[in-house]
């Protein structure tokens, strides 16, 4: 059985959706601090679970005979800015719970979530390569950044099945986004829809690697299904499917929404994001374990909109 820790989140909700789908509702195990969706909880299973107890995880991982774990917990780079230290204890003390049950053979195989952010102001910004300098600028960065040494160092050593992708910005209607910095890609298309106008917290021209939810999401399970041979890189894939601007996203919605405006507030974010590349090379990915991406700028918008525009007015985009 497979357990999903963070299911409440961003990602780990559409993720724990996806893995039921394909595995049956009761074979997979969501578990947050705190309850999510409704969606999410009246689909299968949840337990609720602090990340950074291992003791708890430990007696999940027993209880519910756990072979694989996803640990989509963690405080993203906006949110850990203002707590430093809880930013990094939870970050950190999750992960070496969930790597030591595998260590300890308890569990086969683990997913852990890299990002974008652990590459800082002397990464090259444009298709930043998959092994280059990262000296990441945030608490968030940092610890993703350490976190991907220990899981290549897990698998040299003990021979642990731990799979990672850096992930992008991320962009999706199902769940509000969680103290990131790219959250202004996600929160722009609500606007667009309830106020037909959005202040975007980064500067008109700041260009960010980002990708659909769907695509994020295949890519997951994709390197979790490949053959262990495949997976080559065992620190973390560069991954990405687009890279654009506020600018660029609202002319983009504008085509489907004439008289959407735009105006320009950066904050503390955009010294967040100015340390971030602006596209990635994520060949390694693609060579590996095949991976490609569906949506493009345009597809993301159009599925977008009718997924906001659905959940306002509460039925399915498919309606
Ligand atoms: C964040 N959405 O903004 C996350 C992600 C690359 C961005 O790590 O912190």
């Amino acid at each position: 059985k497979i357990l999903i820790i963070g299911a409440s989140g961003q990602i780990g909700t559409e993720l724990s959706l996806k893995l039921r789908e394909i595995h049956g509702n009761e074979n997979v195990i969501a578990s947050d601090i705190r309850e999510g969706s409704d969606e999410l909880m009246q689909s299968g299973p949840f337990e609720v679970a602090n990340a950074m107890d291992g003791e708890l995880i430990a007696r999940l991982v027993e209880k519910h005979n756990i072979m694989e774990v996803y640990l989509m917990a963690a405080m993203l780079s906006a949110t850990a800015e203002k707590a430093p230290m809880k930013a990094w204890a939870l970050n950190m003390d999750s992960l070496f719970h969930v790597l030591n049950l595998a260590l300890d053979k308890k569990i086969e195989k683990v997913f852990w979530p890299s990002s974008i952010a652990v590459f800082g102001p002397s990464t090259p910004k444009e298709q930043t390569p998959q092994t280059t300098i990262m000296e990441p600028a945030t608490v968030y960065g940092i610890s993703k950044q350490t976190g991907e040494r220990w899981c290549e160092y897990f698998h040299r050593i003990y021979g642990v099945d731990v799979r990672s992708i850096r992930y992008p910005g991320i962009i999706s209607y199902k769940t509000l986004p969680g103290g990131g910095t790219t959250d202004y890609a996600v929160e722009i298309f609500h606007e667009a829809i309830k106020k037909g106008s959005y202040t975007s917290f980064l500067n008109k021209d700041t260009s960010l690697p980002m990708m659909f939810m769907e695509d994020a999401i295949k890519a997951t399970i994709d390197i979790m299904e490949a053959p262990s041979e495949n997976i080559k890189v065992r620190s973390s894939y560069n991954l990405s499917a687009m890279s654009f601007t506020p600018e660029i996203l609202a002319e983009e919605i504008k085509k489907k929404i004439p008289d959407f405006s735009i105006n320009y507030k950066p904050d503390f974010r955009q010294k967040i994001a100015d340390s971030w590349p602006s596209s990635i090379d994520d060949s390694e990915a693609r060579k590996d374990w095949g991976w490609q991406h569906k949506f493009n700028l345009e597809s993301l918008t159009e599925e977008m909109l009718k997924g906001v525009e659905a959940q306002l007015h509460n039925s399915s985009p498919a309606d």
